[in-house]
C-alpha cells in the first residue's frame, strides 16, 4: 500500500514567523503539501517509533491536508498519531496534547488570524518535543530539503474517519482520535480557581466572547458556559466554520468590529474577549475600554500572586522587542528575570525551558506562559476572569490603577500593507545603513539615544537572530521597524511606536505618538517609498 511518487520542488516553502503560510489556491497545487511535509520528515530522518499531534482550526482544505499527513506519516514509519476529533485542535490545546504525551512533535494546520477560504489562506505550523515551534535552524534545514525534494511516499489508502473517538490503525501505524477539548479544560481547571470564577458568573458578571467562528467556539463554550455557568450566547459566533463565516478571524480593534461595537455601546457586557483562528491570539476589553496586549502582558505578570498555580512565585518575563516596555517596570518592581527577544513565540521556548521565565507576551496580542508553549488565548480570558474575581474591580479600574503605579506607555502599531516585496526589502536595508548617522540627533525635541538593528543573543542555545530596527530616544520613546513574517503575498511593514509617561495617563494614544508618527515616517521615506501616506491598519 506504500507507494513512492515523483515529485518536482516548489520554491517558496520557507517558513516565516510561525511556520508555513500561503494562500489557499498555492497550497492546493498538486503535491505542495506532499512535498511540504515529505520534507520536514526527511530532516526529522528516522521516524520509527516517533508520535506526533495532528489537527487544525477547521479552515478551508483542513480536512484534505490531514487526511494527507496522516497517509504519509503513516508510509514515513512513524508510529502513532494523535488527531484531534474531525481535525479540530487549536495551537495551545494541541502543545499541551505534545507535552502531556511526551510526544515528537505535532502539526497545526492553521494561517491563524489571517482569513480562510479558497481565497484566503492556509499554514502549516510544525512544532518538535518542547511542545513549541521549531527554531530557525531546523526549519532553514527543512527548507533546504524542500529545494531539492525529487519524490515522496504515501499509504494508498480511503480517508480515514476522524468522527469517532478511539484508536485505529492505518498502515501499521496508530491513529488516535482524541477530544481536544477535553485535556485543555482539565490543564486549565489546575492552573485558575474554577470556584472563585463560577461565583463571580453566578454573582451576575457578564460577558461577551466572540470566537470569530474558529476554532476557540467548543472551548469556551464548555469552560465559560458549561463550567463557569456564564449564561448560553456567552459565546458568540462558536462554531468553527472554514472560511469563518466571512470574518477576519484576528482578534484586534478592526477585525473583531462586532465585539468593539458591543463593548463601546449601551448594551456593554461587564467583560469582553476575542481569539482568532487557531485560539493563540486575544483581545481584552472592557466596558468602553481596550487593554493593549503589551499592558495586558504587564497587568498580568504584577497580579501573579492571585493565580493558585503561579502564587508562589514566578521565575521572570519576556516580550518580544517591538511588545512595549510596560512589562519591563513591572519585572523590575518584582525583581525577577526580564528579557527581549525578536518576534516569535519560537524564540521564549529556551527561556521557558530553561526556567528563566514564566510569562510571556506580545504586541500582536499574544500573551501565555510556561504551561505549554505557545500564547494561550482562553488562557489569558481566565487571568483577566481571575483578577477581577479577586480585586471586584472592572477592566477599566485594574488598567488605570495599573498606570498610576508604573506610569503609563502609549503604544500603536501602524501596518503598511500590499508593498512590493523589493521595495520593502530595500526601505528596511536603506534605513538600516543610515541609522548610524541618527544616533544622537536631536528631531524636533526628540533626542535619539540609540539607533539600532535589534539582534538577541539566546542564552540557552547561543544562536543570534537580527529582527527589526529601534530607534530609542532619551525620554523612552520607541520606534522599532519590522517586516512582518506571517503575510500569504507581498510584504508588510510594521511600525511600532511607544511613548511613555509618569503623569500624563488619560491622554489620545494617537495624539501621545503623532510626532514620534512623523519621525518615524521620515527617517524610513515611507510616503516617498511606498506611496503611503498613512497606514492600512492602525491597532
Ligand atoms: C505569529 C507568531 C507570533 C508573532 C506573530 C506576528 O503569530 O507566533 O509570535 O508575534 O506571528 O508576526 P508578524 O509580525 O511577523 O506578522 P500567529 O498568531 O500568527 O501564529
Amino acid at each position: 500500500m506504500i507507494k513512492t511518487i515523483a515529485t518536482t520542488p516548489y520554491d517558496d516553502q520557507k517558513m516565516g514567523t510561525a511556520g508555513l503560510r500561503r494562500k489557499s489556491k498555492v497550497v492546493m497545487q498538486p503535491n505542495y503539501v506532499e512535498n511540504f511535509m515529505q520534507s520536514i520528515f526527511n530532516t526529522i530522518g528516522d521516524l520509527h517509533g516517533k508520535t506526533f499531534v495532528v489537527g487544525g482550526d477547521g479552515r478551508y482544505y483542513n480536512d484534505i491536508a490531514i487526511q494527507k499527513i496522516i497517509k504519509m506519516a503513516a508510509a514515513n514509519g512513524v508510529a502513532k498519531l494523535i488527531v484531534g476529533q474531525n481535525g479540530f485542535i487549536s495551537t495551545p490545546a494541541g502543545s499541551n496534547v505534545i507535552l502531556k504525551n511526551h510526544a515528537n512533535g505535532g502539526f497545526i494546520l492553521s494561517a491563524s488570524h489571517n482569513p480562510g477560504g479558497p481565497n484566503g489562506d492556509f499554514g502549516i505550523k510544525y512544532s518538535n518535543e518542547s511542545g513549541g515551534q521549531i527554531p530557525s535552524q531546523i526549519s532553514d534545514k527543512i527548507y533546504q530539503n524542500t529545494k531539492m525534494i525529487t519524490e515522496y511516499k504515501i499509504c494508498d489508502i480511503p480517508d480515514i474517519d476522524l468522527s469517532e473517538l478511539g484508536v485505529q490503525n492505518i498502515c501499521g501505524m496508530t491513529v488516535e482520535v482524541i477530544d481536544p477539548v477535553k485535556d485543555y479544560v482539565e490543564m486549565m481547571q489546575q492552573i485558575f480557581d474554577f470556584s472563585a470564577l463560577k461565583k463571580l458568573f453566578a454573582a451576575g458578571f457578564t460577558m461577551r466572547f466572540d470566537a470569530m467562528n474558529a476554532v476557540t467556539g467548543p472551548y469556551a463554550v464548555r469552560i465559560f458556559e458549561e463550567i463557569l455557568g456564564a449564561p448560553k450566547g456567552t459565546v458568540v459566533h462558536a462554531s468553527p466554520l472554514p472560511d469563518f463565516g466571512g470574518l477576519h478571524p484576528d482578534p484586534n480593534l478592526v477585525y473583531a468590529k462586532e465585539l468593539v461595537d458591543f463593548m463601546n455601546s449601551d448594551k456593554a457586557a461587564d467583560f469582553g474577549a476575542a481569539n482568532d483562528g487557531d485560539g493563540d491570539r486575544n483581545m481584552i476589553l472592557g466596558r468602553h475600554f481596550f487593554v493593549t496586549p503589551s499592558d495586558s502582558l504587564a497587568i498580568i505578570t504584577d497580579n501573579f500572586q492571585l493565580i493558585p498555580a503561579y502564587k508562589n512565585g514566578i521565575y521572570g518575563v519576556a516580550k518580544s522587542a517591538a511588545t512595549s516596555t510596560a512589562v519591563s517596570r513591572v519585572a523590575r518592581a518584582h525583581d525577577i528575570g526580564y528579557y527581549e527577544v525578536p518576534t516569535g513565540w519560537k524564540y521564549f521556548v529556551n527561556l521557558m525551558d530553561s526556567k528563566r521565565i514564566t510569562f510571556c507576551g506580545e504586541e500582536s496580542f499574544g500573551t501565555g506562559s510556561s504551561h505549554i508553549r505557545e500564547k494561550d488565548g482562553i488562557w489569558a480570558v481566565l487571568f483577566w476572569l481571575s483578577i477581577i474575581a479577586a480585586t471586584g474591580k472592572s477592566v477599566e479600574q485594574i488598567t488605570r490603577e495599573h498606570w498610576a503605579k508604573y506610569g503609563r506607555s502609549y503604544y500603536m502599531r501602524f501596518d503598511f500593507e500590499g508593498l512590493d516585496t523589493g521595495v520593502a526589502d530595500k526601505l528596511m536595508s536603506d534605513l538600516e545603513n543610515k541609522l548610524p548617522s541618527l544616533n544622537g540627533k536631536n528631531i524636533n525635541g526628540f533626542q535619539i539615544s540609540s539607533a539600532a538593528p535589534f539582534i538577541y543573543n539566546d542564552p540557552v542555545d547561543g544562536s543570534s537572530t537580527k529582527n527589526g530596527l529601534i530607534i530609542s530616544f532619551a525620554d523612552g520613546s520607541r520606534i522599532v521597524y519590522r517586516l512582518s513574517g506571517t503575510g500569504s503575498s507581498g510584504a508588510t511593514l510594521r511600525v511600532y511606536l511607544e511613548r511613555y509617561s509618569k503623569t500624563d495617563l488619560d491622554n489620545e494614544p494617537l495624539k501621545m505618538l503623532e510626532e514620534i508618527l512623523k519621525i518615524a515616517m521620515d527617517a524610513a521615506e515611507i510616503p516617498e517609498r511606498t506611496g503611503k501616506h498613512q497606514a492600512d491598519v492602525i491597532t
